[in-house]
């Protein structure tokens, strides 16, 4: 399909959309304008590689599907996870979240305590067998018999064991929960393990410290919408999100291809916005989408890099709490890819998922450039993820 045809088959979908009684559902489940809706499940769509006929799948499916229950278990971590979910700028993702799913039990939101709360996990365990969702937060320490954490008197080993036994599919949330993430650092005292790990069993996991919420929400709207859980890699991480190097996308590449580096901290370079390869940037040897979701819907630059910040490489095993911040990343490719602007040429401002889904909407043009964007994004062509 030509640039041209794409753009118009995207506008005719939003268009036809936009009075639709799915959209009158989501006004009403919701209490968010239709444009409003319609712009986050065109975000969420682009941000998922999913092609344009797909937007009125997960609109019905966000608006009439039944919330599934969701057990959140919490262990070594920081809540960072929980809080970037719900301290999101933009009101509406959380919540939307909050409305798409049945929060059973979650220990930071739960108005209930102690016995109330454990009896509370209990009942909806038993309710929804087989059903609910297990998103486990934080690292599980497996020395000394678990003995570093307990809740309710069970160790996290016995009580991630547990309420995994009778889950309909088991998410990690955050670096933690995926690969054992900062409290695994080295010499890892309480033996901090990942989720996979102690049940013996891949999980898909959604890495990051903390995580970008958009791709936890993507995760559990491609579960409603098409009743499993995304493609994943190696790792399990969504190839969605996952599938693409840091470096690949990052709007200071053009530096880095050209040999431009900031070499100090506030040094000409450094204010001049080139690259920071030679400040450690691990972006060369990270999967994520940090560059084109950004953070807190507050617009460009809003990532570590944007921020002139080297990426330390938070999402990936072996590298995240694990390299040295000043160590000089492995390089994964070297080839600057083909869409770029060649180094002699000004960088523009780039389009995020985020604006183009709301360009899409909002101006009822632009949804084509979010779709196209999310087909950088998908790894339709390339390599998953992969392990160093
Ligand atoms: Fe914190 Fe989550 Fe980092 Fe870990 O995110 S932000 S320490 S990944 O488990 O709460
Ligand atoms: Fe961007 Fe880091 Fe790659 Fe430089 S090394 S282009 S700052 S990701
Ligand atoms: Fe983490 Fe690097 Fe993204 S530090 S948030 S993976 S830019």
């Amino acid at each position: 399909m030509s640039a041209i045809d794409f753009w118009l088959e995207t506008s005719r979908v939003a268009k036809a959309m936009e009075q639709s009684e799915a959209l009158g559902a989501a006004e009403r489940r919701f209490g968010v304008r239709r444009r409003d809706f319609l712009h986050f499940a065109a975000t969420l769509v682009a941000s998922m590689g999913l092609p344009t006929s797909a937007l009125g799948a997960v609109v019905n499916a966000m608006t009439q599907s039944k919330r599934p229950s969701v057990i959140w278990l919490q262990f070594q971590e920081c809540t960072g996870c929980t809080e970037s979910l719900l301290r999101a700028e933009h009101p509406t993702l959380e919540k939307l979240l909050l409305e798409l799913i049945s929060l059973d039990y979650h220990e930071t939101l739960a108005a209930a305590a102690g016995h109330q709360v454990e009896a509370a996990r209990k009942a909806a365990m038993k309710e929804n067998a087989g059903r609910y969702l297990l998103v486990v937060e934080g690292a599980i320490p497996t020395r000394e018999n678990g003995i570093y954490c307990k809740v309710g008197g069970q160790t996290a080993v016995d009580l991630v064991q547990e309420v995994a036994a009778d889950a309909a599919a088991v998410i990690s949330i955050g670096s933690c929960a995926s690969w054992g993430g900062m409290p695994s650092t080295s010499p890892n005292p309480t033996g901090a393990s990942s989720v996979g790990a102690v049940l013996g069993k891949s999980v898909v996991t959604i890495p990051g410290c903390p995580p970008n919420p958009y791709n936890f929400l993507s995760t559990v709207v491609h579960f409603l919408t098409f009743g499993a859980l995304p493609e994943v890699d190696a790792r399990g991480r969504p190839k969605f999100a996952y599938g693409r190097l840091i470096h690949e996308n990052c709007e200071r590449r053009a530096h880095f291809d050209a040999g431009r580096f900031a070499t100090r901290f506030g040094d000409e370079g450094h204010r001049q916005g080139w690259c920071l390869y030679k400040l450690g940037c691990k972006g060369p040897e990270t999967y994520a989408n940090c560059p084109q979701l950004l953070f807190n819907d507050c617009g460009a630059g809003a990532w570590p890099v944007g921020t002139g910040h080297p990426c330390i490489g938070c999402t990936e095993e072996g590298v995240g709490f694990t390299k040295p911040i000043h160590q000089l990343a492995v390089l994964k490719t070297v080839t600057p890819p083909t869409q770029f602007a060649r180094p002699a040429e000004p960088q523009g401002q780039g389009a995020t998922v985020v604006t183009a889904g709301a360009a899409a909407v909002l101006g009822g043009l632009a949804i084509g450039a979010g779709l196209k964007l999310a087909s950088k994004l998908g790894n339709k062509d390339g390599e998953p993820g992969e392990k160093s």
